[in-house]
Protein backbone atom coordinates (compact mmCIF):
# COMPACT_ATOMS: atom_id res chain seq x y z
CA UNK A 1 0.00 0.00 0.00
CA UNK A 2 2.84 2.54 -0.91
CA UNK A 3 5.48 3.74 0.96
CA UNK A 4 6.09 2.53 4.35
CA UNK A 5 5.75 5.04 7.28
CA UNK A 6 8.17 3.23 9.72
CA UNK A 7 8.08 5.79 12.41
CA UNK A 8 4.18 5.48 12.61
CA UNK A 9 4.04 1.66 12.28
CA UNK A 10 6.64 1.94 14.92
CA UNK A 11 3.69 3.75 16.79
CA UNK A 12 1.43 1.33 15.77
CA UNK A 13 3.17 -1.86 17.94
CA UNK A 14 4.58 0.40 20.67
CA UNK A 15 1.27 1.75 21.22
CA UNK A 16 -0.49 -2.09 21.30
CA UNK A 17 2.19 -3.31 24.11
CA UNK A 18 1.83 -0.37 26.27
CA UNK A 19 -2.19 -0.72 25.70
CA UNK A 20 -1.87 -4.58 25.93
CA UNK A 21 -3.82 -5.17 22.72
CA UNK A 22 -4.00 -7.18 20.15
CA UNK A 23 -3.42 -5.51 16.57
CA UNK A 24 -3.93 -6.49 13.08
CA UNK A 25 -0.89 -7.30 11.24
CA UNK A 26 1.37 -4.71 9.52
CA UNK A 27 1.97 -6.41 6.14
CA UNK A 28 -1.89 -6.38 6.14
CA UNK A 29 -1.26 -2.64 5.14
CA UNK A 30 2.15 -3.18 3.59
CA UNK A 31 2.22 -6.63 1.71
CA UNK A 32 5.56 -5.89 0.30
CA UNK A 33 7.23 -4.98 3.33
CA UNK A 34 10.99 -6.91 3.30
CA UNK A 35 13.05 -7.98 6.21
CA UNK A 36 14.83 -4.77 5.86
CA UNK A 37 11.82 -2.70 6.31
CA UNK A 38 11.43 -5.06 9.13
CA UNK A 39 14.39 -4.07 11.06
CA UNK A 40 14.33 -0.40 9.86
CA UNK A 41 10.78 -0.89 11.96
CA UNK A 42 12.08 -2.19 14.84
CA UNK A 43 14.78 0.07 14.88
CA UNK A 44 11.93 2.81 15.17
CA UNK A 45 10.32 1.23 18.09
CA UNK A 46 13.98 0.43 20.18
CA UNK A 47 14.49 4.20 19.67
CA UNK A 48 10.84 5.21 20.67
CA UNK A 49 12.01 2.86 23.98
CA UNK A 50 14.87 4.25 24.57
CA UNK A 51 13.55 8.00 24.64
CA UNK A 52 10.72 6.70 26.67
CA UNK A 53 13.98 6.37 29.21
CA UNK A 54 14.38 2.24 28.89
CA UNK A 55 17.39 1.25 28.48
CA UNK A 56 18.74 -2.36 26.44
CA UNK A 57 19.83 -5.47 28.80
CA UNK A 58 20.86 -6.67 25.58
CA UNK A 59 20.29 -8.26 21.85
CA UNK A 60 17.98 -11.79 21.85
CA UNK A 61 17.66 -14.34 18.94
CA UNK A 62 14.40 -15.77 17.99
CA UNK A 63 13.30 -18.55 15.22
CA UNK A 64 16.50 -20.68 16.05
CA UNK A 65 15.29 -23.44 15.98
CA UNK A 66 14.59 -26.01 13.29
CA UNK A 67 10.58 -26.70 14.50
CA UNK A 68 10.30 -22.42 14.41
CA UNK A 69 12.21 -22.21 11.24
CA UNK A 70 10.25 -24.91 9.33
CA UNK A 71 7.12 -23.01 10.95
CA UNK A 72 8.00 -19.82 9.19
CA UNK A 73 9.36 -21.27 6.74
CA UNK A 74 12.87 -19.19 6.44
CA UNK A 75 16.72 -20.38 6.55
CA UNK A 76 17.50 -17.21 8.99
CA UNK A 77 16.70 -16.56 12.94
CA UNK A 78 16.06 -13.30 13.99
CA UNK A 79 16.86 -10.73 16.24
CA UNK A 80 15.32 -8.50 18.94
CA UNK A 81 16.53 -5.96 22.09
CA UNK A 82 15.53 -7.32 25.53
CA UNK A 83 14.71 -3.73 27.95
CA UNK A 84 15.08 -3.64 31.79
CA UNK A 85 11.36 -3.10 32.42
CA UNK A 86 11.01 -6.69 30.58
CA UNK A 87 13.04 -8.35 33.41
CA UNK A 88 11.02 -9.79 36.38
CA UNK A 89 13.34 -11.40 38.99
CA UNK A 90 13.45 -15.45 39.57
CA UNK A 91 10.97 -16.79 41.63
CA UNK A 92 8.80 -13.67 40.45
CA UNK A 93 5.41 -13.36 39.62
CA UNK A 94 3.57 -11.30 36.81
CA UNK A 95 0.01 -10.29 36.18
CA UNK A 96 -1.96 -11.47 33.27
CA UNK A 97 -3.33 -7.78 32.90
CA UNK A 98 0.46 -6.97 31.81
CA UNK A 99 -0.05 -9.46 28.81
CA UNK A 100 -1.81 -10.13 25.91
CA UNK A 101 -1.77 -13.87 25.13
CA UNK A 102 1.69 -14.98 26.88
CA UNK A 103 4.21 -18.19 26.36
CA UNK A 104 6.69 -19.41 27.74
CA UNK A 105 9.84 -20.84 26.17
CA UNK A 106 13.04 -22.09 28.63
CA UNK A 107 16.59 -20.49 26.66
CA UNK A 108 20.16 -20.62 27.96
CA UNK A 109 21.63 -16.51 27.95
CA UNK A 110 25.13 -15.35 27.40
CA UNK A 111 26.92 -12.76 29.65
CA UNK A 112 29.43 -11.48 27.71
CA UNK A 113 32.91 -10.51 29.59
CA UNK A 114 34.41 -8.52 26.00
CA UNK A 115 32.28 -6.70 23.14
CA UNK A 116 32.03 -9.03 19.99
CA UNK A 117 32.16 -7.25 16.56
CA UNK A 118 31.35 -9.23 13.26
CA UNK A 119 31.96 -10.63 10.51
CA UNK A 120 33.12 -14.08 10.70
CA UNK A 121 32.32 -14.53 14.24
CA UNK A 122 32.49 -18.30 15.25
CA UNK A 123 31.50 -20.29 18.08
CA UNK A 124 34.35 -20.62 19.77
CA UNK A 125 35.26 -16.79 19.96
CA UNK A 126 32.03 -16.23 21.41
CA UNK A 127 32.72 -18.68 24.14
CA UNK A 128 36.23 -16.90 24.82
CA UNK A 129 34.09 -13.88 25.17
CA UNK A 130 31.49 -14.84 27.42
CA UNK A 131 31.93 -14.63 31.01
CA UNK A 132 28.93 -16.67 32.51
CA UNK A 133 25.64 -18.70 30.87
CA UNK A 134 22.35 -18.00 32.60
CA UNK A 135 19.53 -20.36 32.61
CA UNK A 136 16.11 -18.18 31.24
CA UNK A 137 12.68 -18.04 30.82
CA UNK A 138 11.57 -15.98 28.10
CA UNK A 139 7.98 -14.44 28.41
CA UNK A 140 7.14 -14.09 24.51
CA UNK A 141 3.54 -11.78 23.50
CA UNK A 142 3.44 -10.95 20.39
CA UNK A 143 1.25 -7.94 19.80
CA UNK A 144 -0.33 -9.44 16.39
CA UNK A 145 -3.95 -11.53 16.40
CA UNK A 146 -3.55 -15.12 17.90
CA UNK A 147 -0.33 -15.16 17.55
CA UNK A 148 -0.47 -14.79 13.25
CA UNK A 149 2.15 -13.05 11.42
CA UNK A 150 4.47 -12.88 8.63
CA UNK A 151 8.54 -12.82 9.07
CA UNK A 152 8.50 -8.88 8.28
CA UNK A 153 5.53 -8.54 10.97
CA UNK A 154 7.27 -10.74 13.81
CA UNK A 155 10.74 -8.82 13.25
CA UNK A 156 9.04 -5.50 13.10
CA UNK A 157 7.48 -6.17 16.54
CA UNK A 158 10.72 -6.65 18.23
CA UNK A 159 11.08 -10.67 17.97
CA UNK A 160 7.36 -10.65 20.63
CA UNK A 161 9.94 -9.56 23.12
CA UNK A 162 8.10 -9.29 26.68
CA UNK A 163 9.11 -10.75 29.43
CA UNK A 164 12.24 -12.93 31.01
CA UNK A 165 12.93 -14.23 34.04
CA UNK A 166 16.77 -15.00 34.37
CA UNK A 167 17.77 -17.12 36.77
CA UNK A 168 20.33 -16.26 39.99
CA UNK A 169 23.10 -19.53 39.49
CA UNK A 170 26.17 -17.85 37.02
CA UNK A 171 28.00 -20.71 35.71
CA UNK A 172 31.33 -20.43 33.26
CA UNK A 173 30.42 -21.32 30.08
CA UNK A 174 33.40 -23.23 29.49
CA UNK A 175 32.79 -25.23 32.70
CA UNK A 176 29.73 -26.87 30.36
CA UNK A 177 29.25 -28.77 26.77
CA UNK A 178 25.93 -26.63 26.30
CA UNK A 179 25.01 -28.46 23.42
CA UNK A 180 24.60 -31.27 25.65
CA UNK A 181 22.40 -29.64 28.68
CA UNK A 182 19.50 -30.99 29.05
CA UNK A 183 15.93 -28.36 29.87
CA UNK A 184 12.77 -29.25 30.71
CA UNK A 185 10.44 -26.76 31.23
CA UNK A 186 7.26 -27.43 33.37
CA UNK A 187 3.73 -25.40 34.03
CA UNK A 188 2.05 -26.34 37.37
CA UNK A 189 4.55 -28.91 37.85
CA UNK A 190 4.34 -31.09 34.60
CA UNK A 191 6.55 -31.43 32.77
CA UNK A 192 5.20 -29.53 29.06
CA UNK A 193 8.58 -29.80 26.85
CA UNK A 194 12.65 -30.75 26.94
CA UNK A 195 15.03 -30.53 24.82
CA UNK A 196 19.05 -30.04 24.69
CA UNK A 197 21.51 -26.80 24.05
CA UNK A 198 21.74 -28.31 20.33
CA UNK A 199 18.38 -27.35 19.88
CA UNK A 200 19.86 -23.71 19.04
CA UNK A 201 21.44 -23.60 16.21
CA UNK A 202 23.74 -27.04 16.65
CA UNK A 203 24.94 -24.94 20.07
CA UNK A 204 24.04 -22.24 21.58
CA UNK A 205 27.63 -19.96 21.17
CA UNK A 206 26.95 -20.28 17.29
CA UNK A 207 23.27 -18.15 18.09
CA UNK A 208 25.59 -15.14 19.63
CA UNK A 209 27.92 -15.87 16.57
CA UNK A 210 24.64 -15.64 13.97
CA UNK A 211 23.88 -12.42 15.84
CA UNK A 212 27.37 -10.55 15.89
CA UNK A 213 27.29 -11.39 12.24
CA UNK A 214 23.94 -10.56 11.32
CA UNK A 215 24.14 -6.78 13.72
CA UNK A 216 27.72 -6.43 11.77
CA UNK A 217 25.69 -6.30 8.58
CA UNK A 218 24.34 -3.14 10.46
CA UNK A 219 27.62 -1.45 11.68
CA UNK A 220 26.43 -2.62 15.29
CA UNK A 221 28.04 -4.73 17.58
CA UNK A 222 27.77 -6.74 20.81
CA UNK A 223 28.65 -4.85 23.86
CA UNK A 224 30.47 -5.76 27.03
CA UNK A 225 28.27 -7.05 29.18
CA UNK A 226 25.22 -7.57 27.12
CA UNK A 227 22.77 -10.42 28.44
CA UNK A 228 21.81 -12.65 25.29
CA UNK A 229 18.78 -14.71 24.91
CA UNK A 230 20.01 -17.56 22.53
CA UNK A 231 16.59 -18.66 21.16
CA UNK A 232 14.22 -21.23 22.67
CA UNK A 233 15.98 -24.74 23.45
CA UNK A 234 12.20 -25.81 24.25
CA UNK A 235 8.75 -24.97 22.45
CA UNK A 236 6.58 -22.09 23.79
CA UNK A 237 3.78 -22.80 25.39
CA UNK A 238 1.01 -20.91 26.46
CA UNK A 239 -0.14 -19.48 29.86
CA UNK A 240 -2.98 -18.46 31.58
CA UNK A 241 -3.09 -16.85 35.22
CA UNK A 242 -2.39 -18.59 37.89
CA UNK A 243 0.18 -20.95 36.72
CA UNK A 244 3.70 -21.94 38.16
CA UNK A 245 6.66 -22.32 35.92
CA UNK A 246 9.97 -23.68 35.84
CA UNK A 247 12.60 -24.92 33.97
CA UNK A 248 15.72 -26.90 34.74
CA UNK A 249 19.10 -26.75 33.03
CA UNK A 250 21.22 -29.44 33.58
CA UNK A 251 24.45 -28.09 35.26
CA UNK A 252 23.12 -24.49 34.98
CA UNK A 253 19.84 -24.63 37.47
CA UNK A 254 16.51 -23.71 37.60
CA UNK A 255 14.55 -20.27 36.71
CA UNK A 256 11.04 -19.94 37.41
CA UNK A 257 8.01 -17.47 38.18
CA UNK A 258 4.44 -17.23 38.50
CA UNK A 259 1.57 -15.76 36.56
CA UNK A 260 -1.29 -13.90 38.68
O1 LIG B 1 12.11 -15.63 20.98
C1 LIG B 1 11.58 -16.07 19.96
O2 LIG B 1 11.87 -17.18 19.43
C2 LIG B 1 10.52 -15.21 19.35
C3 LIG B 1 10.27 -15.59 17.97
C4 LIG B 1 9.07 -14.91 17.49
C5 LIG B 1 8.05 -15.87 17.02
C6 LIG B 1 6.98 -16.09 18.04
O3 LIG B 1 6.45 -15.12 18.59
O4 LIG B 1 6.65 -17.26 18.22
MG1 LIG C 1 12.96 -16.65 22.61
Amino acid sequence: MGVINYRATAEFLHRAEIEKREVTRITADYPDMTVEDAYRVQEELVSMKRQHGHRIVGPKMGLTSQVKMKQMNVEEPIYGYIFDYMVVPDGGTITMHELIHPKVEAEIAFILRTEIEGPGISGAQVLAATEYVVPALEIIDSRYENFRFTLPDVIADNASSSRVVFGSRLTRADHLELDLVGVTLSVNGDIKDFGAGAAVLGHPANSVAMLANMLARKGKKLNEGDIILTGGVTGAVRLVAGDTVSARLDGLGEVGFKIA
